[in-house]
């Protein structure tokens, strides 16, 4: 669920509005000035839906000759799907999976090619949490049964697997979800991928580290993209558009 507020400057005659799109619906409450939009299929969250929906986020004020003052509108994103509220970093962050099944430097490269979202720019995901691998599990899960690459390596140091991306890229991995008897290196494995449902005994979920040069599925996060703040000044028109930064 995303919400939409006016956080400063709002007048009773502002109205904020935006359009439905596919599974999700569009409300807007009038005494709290808070627009709020819900996902009703939320197996369907793929980051181009919302981004539609939030391009197309207006405000109406049928304010006579005061009109042209400061509106600060803030977007909210609320644990839901992809959306998780990291308690190391208090951001939310937004997961999406890349079904396109490519080699672990690919999958490297492409992770920080992915939609803006809110102004953030994706990466392979890095997993410091177990709320974070549920999520991502989650996620997963949506796009099929398979294998799917995420962040991390040991191959500077064996046994020693450090981020190779985001904002973590270089730190040592404190949290694990190895699906035993992994890591085993066995053969030189090097990269990290989480197990599919299609990977009966080894959990789902769980963790295994395996050669670069197999082709699988890939993990992709956006860190901080549940809030953003646009400043709106001394707009004269009676309708603004301002989702276009989404
Ligand atoms: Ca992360
Ligand atoms: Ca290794
Ligand atoms: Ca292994």
């Amino acid at each position: 669920m995303v919400q939409v507020a006016i956080s400063a400057g709002f007048k009773p005659e502002d109205v904020l509005s935006a359009d439905a799109f596919g599974t999700r619906t569009v409300s807007y409450d009038s005494a709290t000035g808070i627009l709020t939009i819900t996902d009703t299929s939320p197996s369907n969250t793929e980051s181009a839906a919302w981004q539609t929906v939030l391009r197309s986020v207006k405000l109406n004020t049928s304010q006579g000759g005061g009109k042209n003052n400061t509106r600060t509108l803030k977007y909210t994103v609320f644990e839901n799907g992809r959306w998780y509220l990291h308690p190391i970093d208090g951001k939310y962050h937004f997961y999406d999976c890349d079904s396109t099944t490519t080699t672990y430097a690919n999958a490297l490269a492409s992770g920080d090619n992915h939609l803006y979202y809110g102004g953030e720019v994706s990466y392979l995901a890095t997993i410091t949490d177990s709320g974070e691998n549920t999520v991502l599990k989650t996620t997963r899960d949506q796009y099929g049964s398979t294998e799917a690459y995420f962040s991390g390596s040991d191959l500077t140091t064996e046994g020693t697997f450090k981020w190779t991306s985001g904002p973590e890229i270089g730190q040592t991995l404190t949290y694990f979800s190895w699906q035993s008897p992994q890591p085993n290196n066995s053969g030189d494995q090097d990269y990290l991928y989480m197990f599919g449902t299609n990977d009966s005994p080894y959990a789902s979920g769980t963790w295994n580290d395996y050669d670069a040069t197999s082709s699988f599925m890939s993990l992709v996060e956006w860190t901080d993209a549940g809030s953003a703040t646009i400043v709106i000044k001394n707009q004269n028109a009676n309708a603004i558009m301002f989702g276009a930064g989404f």
